[in-house]
């Protein structure tokens, strides 16, 4: 099938490249989202989020006459729904968006289109849910319209690069939706393009995710055992890592962003029965900011009235999204104790975050603080100066969650290194 017209509902971390990277391949694309604000600054020819590379691409799609952004649906060839999916406070999916894309899409849908839901949505979404809302149009999905899955897998950070060069998963209603996504897809993926049956790629996309998760988990607790029998775990990791079956993932201050922290409750709440070790990975790493704190507190005392000057807030490295981010779970818990807090987050200057102060450089953020706590390991922190630090500092304590600071070196700069996961000191 061809592909002269489509609809990306949705211009978010994936909707907004998606609809750049179809445009700059020579589809009609009318890129839409319902908040006022994005379709605002998008007009204005701005991006509203940070990613390597992206403005460059919405500039191209842009000037190349193909992209066209709007509040509301049109007719076209195919459709592609990019909304996002949370988990509400008791962990169950937010399908609200996903619903109310369908609904758009109702009054423009005609026998032939392509309708793509590529959200991470938990089993079934696209044939117990999505389908029977389009199916309000009169006609049916899989006989007059093609009705297909297909997961963005793509790293944040990376995603133009990826969501050309990544494999793609495609599901669909009946083989020929499936086939007809890939023919969709295959306008820019350069990955391998793999169909299956209905339901199989939402399973992979969960899988995958929650695979991510659990091991993240086991590598969470990895250090806390670390830290209980005197023990360094990144040295430890590095070692077991060198037998040729074992692949440990890094501990950390606990996992955050839209997928990883919020997919795995996708299986939990579909089969709470099957799930033990999904959600026990879960509650493991939703407990490490907490964890963090308690260390914290552990080797500084009373955490009461000590200004403890935070950098990072983002939920990893090089990106600006704060979404579920165990550092402000850190922060807030850190307020709770009492603590005075600055925060410095260089790819979201002006986050506040409760009653704590935020600063605009790094050097403000350490100014007269009696403890620097790096939460997220931004380009920008690796070569932060122990000396210039000490001398800006207060106080002598520095706690690294991420492992990559050097403890000779702060050391050397009179200063006391702990790290998340190394009982070897200061345990
Ligand atoms: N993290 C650790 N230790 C590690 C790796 C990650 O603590 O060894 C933490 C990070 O600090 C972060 C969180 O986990 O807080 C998630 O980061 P990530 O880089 O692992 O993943 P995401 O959420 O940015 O992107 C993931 C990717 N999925 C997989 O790698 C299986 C990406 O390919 C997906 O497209 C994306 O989720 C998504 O949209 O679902």
């Amino acid at each position: 099938m061809r592909f002269e017209k489509i609809c990306v509902l949705g211009l978010g971390y994936i909707g907004l490249p998606t609809a750049s990277t179809f445009a700059t391949h020579g589809v009609e694309v009318i890129g839409v989202d319902v908040n006022e604000r994005v379709v605002d600054i998008l007009r204005n020819g701005e991006i509203h989020i940070h990613e390597p590379g992206l403005r460059t691409l919405v500039q191209a799609a842009f000037r190349s006459g193909k992209l066209h952004i709007s509040d509301h649906p049109d007719k076209a060839d195919a459709f592609i729904i990019a909304v996002p999916t949370p988990i509400r406070a008791d962990k169950s999916a937010d399908m609200r968006a996903v619903t109310s894309a369908a609904k758009s899409i109702v009054p423009y849908l005609k026998a032939g289109n392509l309708v793509v839901l590529e959200s991470t949505s938990p089993p079934r979404t696209t044939v117990d849910l999505v389908a029977p809302i389009l199916e309000e149009s009169g006609l049916k999905a899989g006989e007059d319209f093609h009705l297909a899955y297909s997961p963005e897998r793509v790293l944040p950070g990376k995603i133009l690069t990826e969501i050309i060069e990544n494999a793609r998963v495609i599901e669909g209603v009946n083989r020929l939706s499936a086939e007809t996504g890939r023919d969709l897809y295959a306008t820019f993926v350069r990955g391998d393009i793999i169909l299956t049956n209905a339901t199989a790629a939402e399973m992979v996309k969960l899988m995958e995710n929650t695979y991510r998760d659990v091991n993240i988990a086991i590598a969470n607790e990895f250090a806390g055992l670390a830290e209980t029998f005197g023990v360094d775990i990144w040295e430890t990791i590095q070692t077991a890592n060198l037998h040729p079956r074992v692949d440990i993932l890094k501990p950390g201050p606990g996992v955050g962003g839209h997928c990883i922290s919020v997919d795995p409750w996708f299986f939990v709440e579909s089969a709470p029965d099957q799930t033990h070790l999904i959600r026990q990975a879960r509650m493991v790493n939703d407990h490490q900011p907490v964890r963090v704190v308690n260390r914290l507190e552990g080797v500084a005392g009373k955490l009461a009235g000590l200004r403890i000057a935070v950098l990072g807030l983002a939920y990893k490295p090089d990106v600006d999204d704060l979404r579920e981010s165990p550092a402000i779970e850190i922060v807030q818990e850190l307020l709770k104790q009492g603590a005075e807090v600055c925060t410095f987050e260089p790819y979201a200057k002006g986050t506040a975050v409760g009653e704590a102060d935020h600063v605009e450089s790094l050097e403000d953020a350490l100014k007269g603080a009696d403890v620097l706590m790096q939460l997220v390991n931004h380009s920008d922190f690796k070569s932060l100066d122990p000396a210039k630090a000490a001398a800006l500092m207060r106080g002598d304590l520095v706690f690294d969650t991420r492992g990559v600071w050097d403890r000779a070196a702060w050391e050397m700069a009179g200063m006391r290194l702990i790290r998340l996961g190394d009982g070897s000191k200061y345990a």
